[in-house]
């Protein structure tokens, strides 16, 4: 078999998304997700100007050699739109696999190690009784588990309060609106709500937070401890994942799990998180990281430590990742959890799904390969929009972490 053709799609049905389209002479494609919230346009450009052209005329089954042929073989290795153009690559030619052996994604990563994947809604609210109405919603929908993000009184917008109970979309359109920050506000508030989320809901219904990469190791290590009482899920991104050696501090004064890594692209990121224990759940999603080939080493590796999956699956990453990520999910014996926030509806005019969520999990069809299609003429009516992510400064005026 070989790669005759291939090619980017870009359109936005309700916020931007990238797909790589690989075609081949047995009369099969295959789809990548290439999607990074803010730097599409990026990633795209990688792929045309210097990936397609060297797929041509390659046996899209190799998915090893083509992996290292755009890790190794590129000089200037890793970073976000390097990796997610590599993972697009690699989940298009896992999904020409699968479809080739005419057998579900899953199928050729262990089989299925359990039948349907747990998964966490998002509940956000401006103040605490939205969020806690919020919670209630998604209990009433199901969910056995919640994300809980509120706003704090004092600050105007923060990072995953939807506006007016619109689903939570990051990117605006133009350039990055700028948010305010405080830090100290925050540590005080957050205790406080999960107090009262666990008064309303009780002690089954697993509970997880997103800090954002916010706070400093000990401002971390503070926030972990105060959250104890309410035994968290997860504590996510509790700081800047950069300095991993900033997680032996909060490692050491609290038993919170931390989830850490959906700005990750390579095992690289996570090699003394996972060594030395100082996480519990990896975030990497497969279009972010690498893709197949490369998650199926970094869980594996993961998993000697007793540490399990809980992918990012923001509506920021297409239904190709979510789909690819449910496979994954269902095979390897490390799973944790999946990160679920339901596309708006009009993604599916564009994408067809064979997925659908059902009293708290996902489950997936048997169609081969991903199981996800694109319909381009539907694509072509929706234009891609410039939209960036938010910046964050201090209240003094310092840029911050978003
Ligand atoms: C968040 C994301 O889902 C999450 O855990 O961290 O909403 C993140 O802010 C976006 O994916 C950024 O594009
Ligand atoms: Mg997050």
């Amino acid at each position: 078999m070989r790669i005759t053709a291939a090619k980017v799609i870009v359109c936005c049905p309700g916020r931007n998304f990238i797909t790589l389209k690989i075609d081949t002479d047995a009369g099969i494609y295959g789809l990548g997700d290439a999607t990074l919230n803010g730097r599409e346009l990026a990633v795209a450009t990688y792929l045309e100007q210097y990936c397609i052209p060297a797929l041509i005329g390659k046996d899209p089954r190799n998915t090893e050699d083509i992996w290292h042929y755009f890790y190794r073989g590129v000089y200037w290795k890793r970073g976000a739109v390097t990796m997610t153009a590599v993972s697009a690559i690699d989940l298009a030619l896992w999904d020409i696999k699968g479809k080739a052996l005419n057998t579900p994604l899953y199928n050729l990563l262990g089989g299925k190690s359990r039948e349907r994947i747990l998964v966490y809604a998002h509940a956000t609210g401006k103040n605490l009784q939205q969020t806690i109405d919020d919670v209630g919603r998604k209990v009433e929908q199901s969910f056995q588990a919640v994300r809980v993000q509120s706003g704090v009184a004092g600050l105007a917008k923060i990072y995953g309060v939807a506006k007016d109970g619109r689903s939570y979309e990051p990117a605006q359109k133009g350039m990055p609106a700028e948010e305010v920050w405080d830090t100290s506000k925050y540590l005080n508030s957050v205790p406080q709500v999960f107090e009262k989320v666990r008064e309303a809901f009780g002690h089954d219904l697993h509970l997880l937070h997103d800090v954002h990469h916010r706070c400093t190791p000990i401002e971390a290590a503070r926030l972990a401890k105060s959250l104890e009482p309410y035994h968290l899920f997860w504590l996510e991104d509790p700081v800047s994942g950069e300095l991993q050696e900033g997680l032996r501090l909060l490692r050491q004064h609290s038993t919170t799990p931390i989830a850490i890594g959906e700005v990750f692209n390579t095992v690289y990121d996570y090699t003394a998180l996972i060594t030395e224990q100082l996480i519990d759940y990896i975030r990497m999603p497969l279009v972010h990281g690498g893709g197949i080939t490369h998650l199926l080493k970094v869980a594996a590796f993961a998993s000697i430590y007793h540490i399990q999956t809980g992918f990012h699956g923001a509506t920021d990453l297409s239904p190709v990742n979510l789909a690819a990520s449910i496979h994954f999910d269902l095979a390897i014996s490390n799973f944790g959890i999946q990160e679920y926030m339901p596309h708006q509806e009009v993604v599916h005019e564009v994408f067809k799904i064979n997925y659908r969520f059902d009293s708290g999990f996902l489950q997936i069809n048997e169609a081969p390969g991903i199981g996800v299609d694109i319909d381009e003429e539907k694509a072509r009516d929706y234009p891609y929009q410039t939209a960036c992510l938010p910046v964050n400064r201090k209240a003094d005026g310092t840029m911050y972490y978003w």
